[in-house]
């Protein structure tokens, strides 16, 4: 086991976002209830409603919500159809400064990104780094967002959540569990409203209420998923931050002049690749996160195994240790003698703040 750093995670999700790029454009629409979606058609209309500015959710108005209802709550709201080719252009921008902050950004929709910032460790740092990534996008993009900061994705998320619009939520390890406590069950991701209304007909409306199940009483009621949320209510969410794409690996590989079965001989040359790797991803100032290995028996057959961590990192320690478990691996695999070997880092760049 490598040693453990404690995880920080950001999630930054744009304010209204396919409304507010309309009032940018047009900022006569400013303060003025807007909705961004199907056609009203003077309340016959029968799609839906995208999103909704913050004066139209006044109203009532939200998304998903049918757009004729949209217009019985609100029919004097500036109804706009939905321009998606821009806002994937305006996302595009956004998510590009989000990526050149952090080694891990996990994009997860057009407004939505968490970044692994367990980097800096602390959640002061990670705080000013929200708030340099929120005058960015403002300055470039004249677009306000919300930042939320949390020891796990679920926690940031809510963090973020809460603090709409325009907000910075911070909620560390130590006051995650309570800071669930008093919300609404249904605040919990993973409990949608079907499972909320079960559980409200039993008398369970706040997180805290839930914490009279036992984990069995969760399988019983929600099987696998209830596991889960057992864990969740209580604070704790192990999904990691995965980039959509690693930016690219160093790696190494060596051919013994002959097939071999030497231990010695293969420990020690697998250990110089090791350090060799680990010293490269290093001298670039990369972090890395997955660490892959690769063997080459007689015959040419060849297989690889690779592990993610966590959290990325540069200690060559960790590197070299994950690294020759998995090498010891096909040692253990295979009797046949070993023609090549190799070992090889994913990684992501790291940018200092
Ligand atoms: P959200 O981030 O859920 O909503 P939002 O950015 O409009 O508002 P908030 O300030 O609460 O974050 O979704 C981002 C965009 O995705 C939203 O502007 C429109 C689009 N969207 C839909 O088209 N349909 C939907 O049901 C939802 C939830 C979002
Ligand atoms: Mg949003």
């Amino acid at each position: 086991m490598h040693k453990m750093t404690q995880r920080i995670i950001l999630h930054l999700d744009m304010d209204a976002f396919f409304a507010a790029i309309e009032e940018r454009e047009n900022p006569h629409f400013r303060g003025k209830p807007l909705v961004v979606g199907a056609d009203p058609k003077e309340g016959r209309g029968r799609g839906v409603v995208s999103t909704a500015n913050y004066a139209a959710r006044k109203y009532g108005i939200h998304s998903a919500m049918p757009i004729s209802q949209a217009f019985r709550l609100c029919p004097q709201a500036i109804f706009l159809p939905v321009n998606g080719e821009f806002y994937q252009q305006v996302s595009e921008n956004i998510m590009k400064i989000l990526r050149g902050a952090a080694p891990v950004v996990e994009q997860v929709s057009l407004d939505e990104a968490y970044l692994d910032t367990s980097y800096l460790k602390s959640y002061q740092k990670t705080a000013l780094l929200a708030e340099t990534l929120k005058k960015e996008i403002f300055e470039t993009e004249r677009l306000m967002c919300t930042c939320g900061i949390g020891s796990n994705k679920m926690i940031a998320k809510i963090a973020c959540e809460k603090n709409k619009p325009d907000g910075l939520g911070i909620v560390t390890a130590q006051e995650a569990e309570k800071f669930l406590e008093p919300l609404d069950i249904e605040d919990i991701p993973g409990i949608g409203s079907k499972t909320a209304a079960i559980l409200r007909g039993s008398q369970f409306q706040k997180v805290q209420d839930l914490k009279r199940l036992s984990q069995e009483d969760f399988g019983d009621l929600f099987g696998i998923r209830g596991e889960e949320m057992y864990w969740k209510i209580r604070g704790v969410d192990n999904d990691p931050v995965v980039a959509e794409r690693e930016i690219k690996s160093i790696g190494k590989e060596y051919t013994f002049e002959r097939d071999t079965r030497d231990p010695e001989l293969l420990i020690q040359t697998f250990e110089k690749l090791c350090w060799e790797v680990a010293a490269e991803v290093r001298a670039q100032k990369f972090l890395f996160r997955t660490i892959a290995v690769k063997c080459r028996f007689r015959g040419f057959e060849t297989h690889t195994k690779s592990r993610t961590l966590m959290i990325p990192c540069d200690d060559v320690q960790v590197f070299y240790s994950e690294a020759m478990k998995l090498f010891l691996g096909f040692i253990v695999q295979s009797a046949k003698p070993i023609r090549l070997i190799g070992a090889r880092a994913v990684v992501a760049l790291k940018v200092s703040v």
